[in-house]
């Protein structure tokens, strides 16, 4: 497996339940170093830049609207594997759906309260990554 980096964000049901220290350990246990961080409220234009992708689906007004409704805690985390380590920490996107264990299963309330994201492939890895960090402001550890 190689050196991977991953965008990982806390999102506002996570932050206002103050279990931002609990879910950094599950990344520190897993062998995920948090290589750079910052806890932002994001402007509804920083939130659908950030989902574009999704511009079309029937749920991204929501999903914006939810992602805008406090501040997020917002890291890049290194490590082997890191895309698909921290997609399995996190689990499924419906925490009904998601295996006992995860962070989803133990944090999340519904599936737009749904506790965390995770970049889905090292393409989109890099691309959010550098939509919220510039290259200095990522630590090689
Ligand atoms: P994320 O991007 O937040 O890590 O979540 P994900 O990959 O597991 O899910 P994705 O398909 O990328 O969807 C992004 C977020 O949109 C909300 N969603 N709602 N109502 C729905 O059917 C629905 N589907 C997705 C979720 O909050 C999901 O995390
Ligand atoms: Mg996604």
């Amino acid at each position: 497996m190689a050196l991977e980096r991953t965008l990982s964000i806390i999102k506002p049901d996570a932050v206002a339940k103050n279990v931002i220290g609990e879910i950094y350990t599950r990344f520190e246990k897993a062998g995920l170093k948090v290589v750079a961080a910052k806890m932002k409220h994001l402007s509804k234009q920083e939130a659908e830049g950030f989902y574009a992708v999704h511009r079309e689906r029937p749920f991204f007004n929501a999903l914006v609207e939810f992602m805008i409704s406090g501040p997020v805690m917002i890291q890049v985390l290194e490590g082997e594997g890191a895309v698909l380590k921290n997609r399995e920490l996190m689990g499924a996107t419906n925490p009904k759906d998601a295996a006992p264990g995860t962070i989803r299963a133990d944090f999340a309330d519904s599936i737009d309260a749904n506790a965390v994201h995770g970049s889905d492939s090292l393409e989109n890895a890099a691309i959010e990554v550098a939509y919220f960090f510039p290259a200095t402001d990522v630590f090689a550890r």
